[in-house]
C-alpha cells in the first residue's frame, strides 16, 4: 500500500505531468535552500505548474489534504521566505514555467506578465513596446516578478517610481482553496470596494499565490547622467539629494550611498573594481538623473549642481560618467557590494529604513554603538538613501573570527532594531519578513496591526496551508 505522501505525489503528478513534478531527494536540492545557503528545508515534492489552472488544482488538492505549500520564484529571498521547513511534508510550488508575457498595451502604458517571468524579461518586453518598467534590482536576471510582487521589492529606483506595490494595476491570484481571484485589471481608476490586490502584495505567498500581474509602464529613458560623488558624511548626502532634486525638477532616479568600507571591500574582492578616487573619502554617492525628453542636457544640469554642492561643502569631489562603460562600472561597483560582502566572510544584515531626514542621526547613533561594542565587526552601511533605506550591515573584520561575530547576531539585531524603532523606522524596508524576521514582526508591530494580520490570514487561509511559518508564526495547520 502506498504511503499518504506517495499518493499525494501521484495526484500532483497527474495535475502537472510527470516532467513537472520533482520528487527524488537528489533532484530537489536547489529548491530546498536559499541562494545564500542560510536556510535549508525538506519537501514532499516540488511542483512546477505551467498554467493558472494547474496552480488552482494543486492548491485545491493541498487544501483538501491540509498540506503546506511554499511558493517559490527565483529563490533570491534574503529572509528564507521561499524555503520549506524541515518537516519534509510541504510542497514547493515553483512558478518558473509560468513565464509568458501575456500582453502589452503601450497606449495604456501597461503589460501583463506571468509570475515566473524574470524581472529582466519584463524589462525587455517593456523596451520592445517602447516603454520602461522601472523596478531595478541587482538580481534582475534571476528574480521573478511573482517574488517581486510577493515581497513588494524595492531596489534602486524607488525614490522616482516607488516600490513594486506602486507599479501594479491588477493581479491574478490563486487562493488557498484553489479559487482564482481574477483582478487582472489594467485600470488606473477603479474605486470598486476594497483594494483586494493590495492584500497579496508583500504577503510573501501566505495568503494566496500570485500567478500574473498587470504592471505599469513609463516613457523610456532617452537621456542619462551619472556621477560618483565623494561626500563628507550622511548629512551632506541628504542635503545633496535635496539640492539635486530641486535643480533637476524630479529627474533624480537613483541616489545610492556607499561608505568607504564598502568600496574597499569591492576593490579587494571583486575583479575589475578599482578605487574610484586617488585618495579615499568617507562616503560616496552614486547619483543618476534620467529623462524621457531627448533635448534634456542632463550632464550640464548635473555638473552645475555638483559645482554648487562642492562650494557648499556637501561634496568633496565628483566623477561624471563620460561613457556608458564608465556608467556601467559605477553601477557594477554599487550592485556588487553584497557579493563583495559575501566574499569577505561572515556578516550581519539589517535591512532598515528611517525617514530620510533622520538618516544621518540614525547612522551616527547606531554606528557609534557598533564601534564601541562590536570590535570584531566592520560597519558596511550602504543603500538607497533617496528613500531612507539602508542596509546597515556589519562584516567580520579581516583576520577576525567570523563565528564570533555571528554569535552576536541576536544582540546586535536587538540594539539596531530598537534604535530603528526610536527613529520612527522599519526593521524590514525591502527584503520582507520570510522566516527570519517573524519574531521581529511580533516585537515591533502593534497589537492591533498583528491582530488584523492574523484575522486576514484566517479568513483567506483557514487551514494555514499557505507558506506556513512565514511572516506570521505557523499555526497547527499546514502540516500533512
Ligand atoms: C542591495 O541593495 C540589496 O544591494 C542587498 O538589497 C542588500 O545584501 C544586502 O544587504
Ligand atoms: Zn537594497
Amino acid at each position: 500500500m502506498k504511503t499518504q505522501g506517495a499518493q499525494l505525489q501521484d495526484e500532483l503528478r497527474a495535475i502537472v505531468g510527470p516532467e513537472a513534478l520533482v520528487a527524488a531527494t537528489g533532484d530537489m536540492g536547489p529548491y530546498l535552500e536559499d541562494h545564500r545557503h542560510l536556510f535549508h528545508g525538506r519537501a514532499l515534492a516540488v511542483v512546477r505548474p505551467a498554467t493558472t489552472d494547474e496552480v488552482s488544482r494543486v492548491l485545491a488538492l493541498c487544501h483538501a489534504r491540509g498540506v503546506g505549500v511554499v511558493p517559490q520564484g527565483g529563490n533570491t529571498s534574503y529572509c528564507g521566505g521561499a524555503t520549506p521547513d524541515e518537516s519534509g511534508t510541504q510542497v514547493v510550488l515553483a512558478l518558473a514555467r509560468m513565464n509568458r508575457i501575456r500582453s502589452t498595451d503601450p497606449d495604456n502604458d501597461s503589460l501583463v506578465a506571468e509570475a515566473g517571468c524574470t524581472l529582466a524579461q519584463v524589462h525587455s518586453a517593456a523596451e520592445a513596446a517602447g516603454r520602461l518598467f522601472p523596478l531595478r534590482l541587482g538580481s534582475e536576471g534571476s528574480c521573478q516578478i511573482g517574488g517581486n510582487l510577493s515581497t513588494n521589492a524595492g531596489g534602486t529606483q524607488v525614490l522616482r517610481y516607488g516600490m513594486m506595490r506602486e507599479l501594479v494595476l491588477g493581479l491574478e491570484v490563486v487562493l488557498a482553496d484553489g479559487r482564482v481571484l481574477e483582478s487582472l485589471t489594467s485600470l488606473r481608476k477603479d474605486n470598486t470596494g476594497y483594494d483586494l490586490k493590495g492584500l497579496f502584495l508583500g504577503a510573501e505567498g501566505t495568503l494566496g499565490v500570485i500567478t500574473a500581474a498587470s504592471l505599469r509602464l513609463f516613457p523610456p529613458t532617452v537621456a542619462t547622467a551619472t556621477a560618483l560623488i565623494a561626500v563628507p558624511d550622511v548629512a551632506a548626502a541628504v542635503r545633496l539629494l535635496a539640492r539635486m532634486r530641486a535643480a533637476s525638477s524630479g529627474r533624480v532616479s537613483a541616489f545610492e550611498l556607499m561608505p568607504a568600507a564598502a568600496v574597499e571591500l569591492a576593490a579587494q574582492h571583486l575583479e575589475g573594481v578599482r578605487r574610484p578616487f586617488a585618495t579615499p573619502h568617507p562616503w560616496y554617492v552614486l547619483a543618476e538623473l534620467t529623462s524621457s525628453c531627448p533635448g534634456d542636457a542632463l550632464d550640464t544640469l548635473l555638473a552645475t549642481a555638483l559645482t554648487a554642492a562642492v562650494e557648499a561643502g556637501e561634496a568633496h569631489d565628483a566623477l561624471l560618467a563620460q561613457s556608458e562603460r564608465e556608467r556601467a562600472a559605477f553601477w557594477f561597483l554599487r550592485e556588487h557590494i553584497p557579493e563583495a560582502q559575501r566574499r569577505a566572510g561572515a556578516s550581519l544584515k539589517h535591512d532598515i529604513s528611517v525617514p530620510v531626514s533622520r538618516l544621518a542621526g540614525f547612522v551616527e547613533r547606531a554606528g557609534a554603538w557598533i564601534a564601541a561594542h562590536v570590535p570584531e565587526g566592520l560597519l558596511v552601511a550602504y543603500g538607497h538613501v533617496g528613500d531612507g533605506n539602508l542596509h546597515f550591515n556589519v562584516s567580520a573584520r579581516p583576520g577576525s573570527d567570523g563565528a564570533a561575530l555571528l554569535s552576536r547576531a541576536g544582540e546586535v539585531r536587538r540594539v539596531v532594531h530598537d534604535l530603528v524603532r526610536d527613529f520612527g523606522g522599519s526593521f524590514s524596508a525591502e527584503h520582507g519578513i520570510g522566516q527570519l524576521k517573524v519574531g521581529e514582526l511580533e516585537r515591533y508591530t502593534s497589537a492591533v496591526e498583528l491582530e488584523l494580520m492574523h484575522t486576514l490570514k484566517r479568513a483567506l487561509d483557514p487551514r494555514g496551508i499557505m507558506n506556513p511559518g512565514k511572516v506570521l508564526a505557523a499555526t497547527t495547520a499546514g502540516r500533512a
